[in-house]
């Protein structure tokens, strides 16, 4: 530990002077540590960087910090709880607060979406929802309901199950054959047909029925689930066409296929509603979430399951565990500490309607950077939204990457997946630093080469 800097609070921060031990997580290793990008404070929409700038973050940590950072309630609950109950065993004993956060989040989620299964990530709420999909065709007496479908540019975490349903290929090339029995839908994106939609594309809802032709191929009664995300964010804030998702859940509806949404990202108002569900009108057999759960200040997800689904599981002797799954720390005190909390201010706050509130504004503010250098696509949806470049020939994501450097020089935190751009800042963000935020983005945009 060598160099001592000053943090926004005016607290020292030691800064590691080896970088080396620590294989970061979907990052550039050798470029990240040859040019380190350190954050040592967070506060309401902005990071403080080791240096002591200010950072706008526009995308809310990696899309989880929804209440935005250091919200003061959230961290006295957190303290508060670790000061009362660190750890209470999560296998035949529990604490009050699982039950009252199942409870909460129960009553949040729209129709019969009642009981709730907690892990402690999307990734494990995904294998979490596959799993449940599968022992509950077997526990209704049609074991042969095996077969999984995912889609093209889904993105479901990193688990084995999760990246194989999952459709994004450089998450799945270097790792084998995957689970056995996974099929994928075509993705819903067709630059020609969608280009600079505002919000949902008219165009694309007949993509749904590639289902049928699944359906077709395999029959039926082979198939347990068909996972998506409402919006497909990782793969590059991808909208569903008009109508694509209901249709969808009709021909689930029609064979007796559960439809799980993954909502890790979509959960809790990043599209103005608590879930893309509500949102879109459609209802889901299973959804999964994570993220902005606890507004991302402590690890939690959570599978959220419809009544039918847990009740199949509650036959034979009482004393049997009726489902053989589960993480040491499913349901952690401190993360129903974080969530009971996060809730709470969403709620007081009123950070789902602000979103839903913001959304037309936002739209406009990023429809705006239309014809900038190399913009190809902007794709917007609640407080989501995507630009996407032009690849510079032969060096895929440079461009995009080259920008996101630039955008944190500049006081800007964006993430960027290919050579698209994306966009998700906390709940709270307010109409003049959406204006702040993309006034810097586009002074980006006009720089990057
Ligand atoms: N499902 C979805 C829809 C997600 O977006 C996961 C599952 C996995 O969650 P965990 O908690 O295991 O990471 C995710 C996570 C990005 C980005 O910038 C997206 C995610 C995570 C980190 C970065 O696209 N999504």
């Amino acid at each position: 530990m060598a160099v001592v800097t000053a943090t926004a609070r005016g607290a020292t921060q030691r800064v590691p002077n080896d970088l080396e031990p620590y294989w970061m997580p979907f990052t550039a290793n050798r470029q990240f540590k040859a040019h380190p990008r350190l954050v040592v404070g967070a506060k309401g929409l902005h990071y403080t960087s080791v240096d002591g700038r200010p950072v706008l973050d526009g995308t809310a940590g990696l899309w989880c910090c929804n209440a935005g950072h250091g919200h003061p309630k959230i961290v006295a609950a957190i303290q508060a709880q670790a000061e009362e109950m660190d750890y209470a065993p999560a296998f035949q004993m529990g604490h009050p607060k699982a039950f009252e956060l199942a409870a909460r989040v129960a009553a949040l989620a729209p129709g019969d979406l009642d009981h709730v299964f907690f892990s402690n990530s999307g990734s494990e709420a995904v294998d979490t929802a596959l799993k449940i999909a599968l022992a509950y065709h077997r526990a209704r007496g049609e074991a042969g309901r095996t077969r999984l479908i995912g889609r093209e540019r889904g993105y479901h975490g990193v688990g084995f199950g999760g990246m194989s349903v999952g459709g994004i290929g450089n998450n799945r090339k270097t790792f084998g054959p995957m689970l056995g029995g996974v099929d994928h839908l075509p993705h819903t994106y067709d630059r020609e047909q969608q280009a600079f939609s505002r919000g949902e594309p008219d165009w694309g809802a007949h993509l749904a029925d590639a289902l049928e032709r699944i359906v077709a191929l395999h029959d039926p009664s082979t198939i347990a689930a068909v996972i998506v995300e409402p919006v497909a964010c990782s793969a590059g804030v991808l909208i569903p066409p008009k109508g694509y998702l209901k249709r969808l859940r009709e021909i689930c509806s029609k064979y007796g296929i559960l439809l799980i949404f993954d909502e890790v990202i979509t959960g809790f108002g990043r599209l103005g509603a608590g879930f893309a569900a509500e949102y879109f009108g459609v209802q889901p057999d299973l959804v999964t979430c994570a993220k902005g759960l606890t507004s991302g200040a402590v690890p939690m997800g959570a599978t959220i399951v419809r009544k039918a689904i847990y009740d199949a599981f509650m036959t034979g002797p009482e004393h049997v565990i009726e489902l053989f799954h589960g993480y040491t720390y499913s349901g952690h005190p401190l993360a129903c500490a974080a969530g009971l909390a996060a809730l709470d201010v969403y709620a007081e706050e009123g950070l789902f309607d602000k979103a839903r509130d913001l959304s037309p504004y936002w739209q406009d503010a990023v429809h705006a950077l239309k014809g900038l250098p190399h913009v190809i696509d902007i794709r917007n949806l609640g407080l989501v939204a995507a630009v996407e470049l032009e690849p510079i020939a032969g060096q895929p994501t440079k461009r995009a990457f080259d920008a996101f450097l630039r955008a944190y020089e500049q006081g800007l935190l964006v993430r960027t997946t290919g050579d698209i751009i994306a966009l998700s800042p906390p709940l709270t963000i307010t109409r003049a630093t959406v204006d702040e935020l993309f006034g810097k983005l586009a002074k980006v945009l006009k720089e990057t080469a």
